[in-house]
């Protein structure tokens, strides 16, 4: 079967493909399903579920050069590539890292060079609560009164992982002040413009995430920051607010996101249900954006 592209979901998010075969795929079809990525933020490749890893991080270097997550406690034992959230140990062994991303971020939103592309290929998954949050943040900046656009407007924000760094098993007995200063050494705060042109459609992208977002810099309002926050869905604690999509997976699916544009969060889980899902993230060969704005 050769690839087919449905519809962009009702739902709001998310084009749905079928017939995807990893090693039979033409680079033509890959450009194809960028350029989705681009214009529809989420597609789902179905029925991918024997996938190998070795395939998944071949699917992944053709969408871009994939990066590694610098903290190797994250690595795929055999491929350092693929990010590894597990709460299942093998073989009485940690693999990967537990419960991550459990709040709004886009990822390596607190590095200098953050991904264009997340792929995410759920590996087990809980019988309930099977799925991602997602806001896109060009629908969110539409959004906001003209007042909170004028606002943001110019200004910029410093992103840290410092909120939600994990502690790594050998940081046990270290002072904690120690550990927060290699922290802060090896991912300082990075800056970038608060509202972003996005380099491929055009788009006006807000990009900020209460996760990661530490600071607004040049505007006199002390609070605009949470506002932006309040305002873009992010402080809702019942996740009903309009921006805000929620997306479920199938077994088998394998999920490529902009990672310019959505921001996205983890959905919580009630009960500590088995849960095990490979990522890779990858560049492409536009800047992160096209101009401050
Ligand atoms: O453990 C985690 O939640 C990982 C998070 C701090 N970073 C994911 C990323 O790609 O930025
Ligand atoms: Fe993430």
């Amino acid at each position: 079967m050769s690839m087919v592209l449905g519809a962009q979901q009702s739902a709001g998010l998310g084009v749905e493909v079928r017939g995807f075969d990893v090693d039979a795929v033409t680079p033509a079809e890959i450009e194809r399903l960028t350029q989705t990525v681009y214009r529809d933020k989420v597609v789902v490749l179905r029925d991918q579920g024997d996938i190998t890893p070795a395939q998944f991080v071949r699917l992944g270097r053709m969408f871009g050069e994939l990066v590694s997550y610098h903290e190797p406690m994250y690595h795929h034992p055999e491929f350092e590539e693929i990010f590894v959230s597990s709460n299942v140990p093998e073989d009485g062994k940690q693999i990967g890292v537990p419960k991550t991303g459990k709040f709004w971020h886009a990822d390596y939103q607190f590095m200098p060079k953050p991904f264009a592309f997340t792929i995410f290929s759920p590996k087990v998954l809980p019988a309930k609560n099977r799925g991602t949050f997602f806001i896109n943040m060009a629908q969110a900046y539409e959004a906001l009164p003209d007042e909170l656009k004028d606002a943001a407007a110019g200004t910029r924000c410093s992103h840290s992982v410092r909120k939600f760094f994990k502690i790594r098993p050998d940081d046990v007995y270290r002072p904690l002040g120690e550990v927060i200063r290699e922290v802060e050494e090896h991912t300082p705060p990075v800056t970038f413009p608060t509202v972003m042109e996005h380099p491929v459609t055009g788009e006006k992208i807000l990009f900020i995430s209460e996760g990661f977002t530490v600071e607004l810099h040049g505007s006199d309002d002390p609070d605009l920051l949470d506002k932006l926050f309040e305002a873009t869905g992010q402080l809702d604690t019942e996740f009903t607010h309009p921006l805000i999509h929620q997306h479920g997976y199938e077994s088998g699916d394998i999920v490529i996101w902009d990672n310019r544009t959505l921001i996205h969060r983890a959905l919580h889980t009630t009960t500590p249900a088995a849960t095990v899902s490979h990522r890779v993230t990858a560049l492409d060969d536009h800047p992160l954006y096209a101009r401050a704005l």
